[in-house]
């Protein structure tokens, strides 16, 4: 019996040594120390023994149940530093290495603005109203008091879409939004109409074919041309600073009467930022509200043209490419 338990000595200090991980470690524990392990078997039987055996035995069992112990004790500290120092090694981070930067987009300037305009007439209790991009030439033409012969509706402003009686275009200003409005809501009406328009012009310098206005219409009881100037004065000081001072300049809309084009003193000089006027009383009519009772005001301006001027933006193309370089220069841009 004695030799059977130095064999299981052997054995299992053989398997304890040579256990490369915990895993093992423990699976060694298990077969040569655990309940059904040679070991644990002779422990039971020791109490059916000789009794002049059992002193012998025990101690014999004991010393090698002990010294399997330590040497179970000794492997378990040395595979846990091994293990510690796998686990540091593969999760080592080198902070030399040169960053990846995954850079992010930038919001347009010309977003930007977008809501800058909308925040200040918010704020002084419109709304915002949009319109389709693909518009019905009556919205966009007719009952804006554009006659079928303006040049405005030649092949050489506008995109028709074919197929020709499909009587559609890509609106050529944000005009046709009023018209939408007026038809689908009651006075006191004040909205603003933000959004892309579209004519055939060549892109260069100063004009591009894909361009965006906003529109401004007021229709109230009692308004008058004082109402129009004093809100485009508030919407150019908000806009291009407190100093700036605007003045109206006769012209001709075929929607407003009397028209108007804005202008505004800006880094010295007098610059053209968009037209505006009263709301031409046929079109009021042509959208079936009370011209006895109620008048309005409209305005509009380009967005691009705006941001051009306030941040002296020599090519319009800048702003329409939407090389990511530009818009970071207005502060919402990610690196
Ligand atoms: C109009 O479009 C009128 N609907 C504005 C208006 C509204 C007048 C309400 C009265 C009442 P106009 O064609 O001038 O007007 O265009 C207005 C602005 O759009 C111009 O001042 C300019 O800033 C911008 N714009 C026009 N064409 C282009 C283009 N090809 N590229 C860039 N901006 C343009």
């Amino acid at each position: 019996m004695k030799a059977e338990i130095d064999g299981a000595q052997i054995e299992a200090t053989q398997a304890l040594t040579l256990a490369g991980d915990l895993e093992s470690l423990k699976l060694a524990r298990i077969s040569h120390l655990g309940d059904r392990s040679t070991i644990a078997r002779i422990s039971q039987s020791l109490g059916s023994l000789d009794p002049s055996l059992k002193a012998p035995i025990g101690k014999a069992l004991g010393e090698a149940r002990n010294q399997l112990n330590e040497l179970f004790e000794k492997r378990l500290a040395e595979l846990t530093l091994k293990r510690d120092q796998e686990v540091i090694e593969s999760e080592r981070v080198d902070v030399t290495l040169p960053l990846r930067r995954t850079p992010k987009g930038g919001i347009h300037p010309l977003t930007l603005i977008d809501q800058e305009i909308a925040d200040i007439f918010i704020g002084l209790g419109y709304r915002v109203m949009e319109g389709p991009e693909l518009e019905a030439a009556w919205l966009n033409f007719d009952a804006l008091n554009i006659p079928a012969d303006h040049p405005a509706r030649t092949m050489q402003d506008t995109f028709f879409l074919e197929p020709l009686e499909s009587n559609l275009v890509l609106r050529t200003h944000t005009s046709p939004t009023q018209i939408r409005t007026m038809l689908t809501q009651e006075p006191p009406i004040y909205v603003i109409c933000p959004g892309r328009t579209f004519r055939s012009d060549e892109l260069d310098a100063t004009h591009t074919p894909v361009f965006s206005q906003v529109e401004g219409l007021v229709v109230d009881q009692g308004i008058s041309m004082a109402d129009l100037k004093g809100t485009l004065d508030y919407f150019a000081k908000k806009i291009f600073g407190d100093e700036v001072v605007s003045r109206l300049r006769p012209s001709y809309f075929p929607f407003t009467e009397p028209s108007a084009e804005v202008d505004i003193f800006f880094n010295g000089r007098w610059i053209e930022w968009g037209g505006c006027g009263m709301v031409n009383p046929n079109v009021l009519e042509t959208c079936g509200i009370d011209t006895e009772k109620y008048s309005g005001f409209a305005f509009g301006m380009g967005l691009e043209r705006t941001l051009m001027v306030r941040h002296q933006v020599a090519d319009i193309r800048a702003i329409v490419e939407g090389d990511v370089r530009f818009s970071r220069k207005f502060g919402m841009g990610g690196r």
